[in-house]
């Protein structure tokens, strides 16, 4: 399992966090999501198996946002 922070610019409000935390929750691989406004981010555990970061940026990005970092965690 793998844990990443990726900063988020574009959210500016509920409906955005929803939206962020919706099509991360759909991929496949993804297993927990906790998205927040302030600071602008999105915490994703996911199996490196079936999920990459790549994927969780490009998901992130089609839904209208960008993601302007990465943060792994251990
Ligand atoms: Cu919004």
């Amino acid at each position: 399992m793998q844990h990443v922070t990726l900063t988020i610019a574009g959210m500016t409000c509920g409906g955005c966090v929803n939206s962020v935390t919706r099509v991360l929750k759909d991929l496949t691989g993804v297993s927990q999501v906790e998205v927040s406004l302030l600071p602008s981010q999105a915490k994703v555990s996911f199996d490196e198996s079936r999920a990459s970061v790549d994927a969780l940026s490009k998901a992130v990005q089609e839904a209208g946002f960008t993601v302007t970092g990465v943060k792994q965690a251990s």
